[in-house]
């Protein structure tokens, strides 16, 4: 019964969505200094042409003139089925919405993929859980044709009890529910670079 009613619950707030990306809400009066440091990806949603696939972690620093960076790893295959451990770095800038960035990203080494994504904080109580969103590519009629999004958490054990429905409360409001994956972490890049 409980089931049936989170599900009729999940249906009617979906029905409420119009999965404008202009409508997309994020958070409010966002603190990017408490936003930086390490970040564990435990969920993904992927993008066309999947990239990081596990081992995802982040770790965000704001300079002392409040400029945000961050470098990233994560488990790739790149050249035809060659595993490796990507070591990323991002620079954000400001768009006028403190909470929405526009990210430049590239790898350490030059083979690797290079960018220039939205990077939106949805949601985050800054100690436990981040909810980042990007649209790549919108369609027309102003949803997301090809979108990317991490499902954050401090530890990379995953998510608290307490935080899993708002996530996925979120994860709806974004038109995503469903669409994540889980994001393992095995150490993979453990000790390099
Ligand atoms: O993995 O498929 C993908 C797309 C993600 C590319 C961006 C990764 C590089 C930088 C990450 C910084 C923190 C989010």
């Amino acid at each position: 019964m409980l089931r049936y009613l989170v599900s009729l619950w999940f249906l009617a707030l979906a029905w409420a969505q119009d999965c404008q990306v202009g409508n997309i809400q994020v958070v409010q009066n966002f603190d990017r200094n408490r936003y930086a440091g390490q970040w564990y990806a435990v969920a993904k949603k992927d993008p066309e042409g999947l990239f990081l696939i596990d081992n995802i972690e982040a770790q965000f620093i704001v300079g002392d003139d409040g400029t945000m960076t961050a470098t990233a790893k994560g488990r790739v295959i790149i050249l035809n089925n060659w595993e490796m451990c990507a070591d990323m770095l991002a620079t954000f800038h400001e768009t006028g919405e403190p909470a929405k960035f526009k990210m430049r990203y590239w790898g350490v080494a030059a083979y690797l993929q290079t960018g220039h994504d939205d990077h939106w904080v949805i949601d985050t109580d800054y100690d436990n859980y981040a909810i980042h969103y990007s649209c790549r590519t919108l369609n027309a009629d102003g949803t997301c044709l090809d979108s990317y999004s991490f499902i954050f958490s401090r530890q990379p054990t995953g998510l608290r009890v307490e935080d899993q429905q708002k996530v996925t409360q979120k994860k709806n409001e974004l038109c995503l529910l469903g669409r994540y994956r889980p994001v393992i972490h095995t150490n993979f890049c453990y000790n390099t670079s």
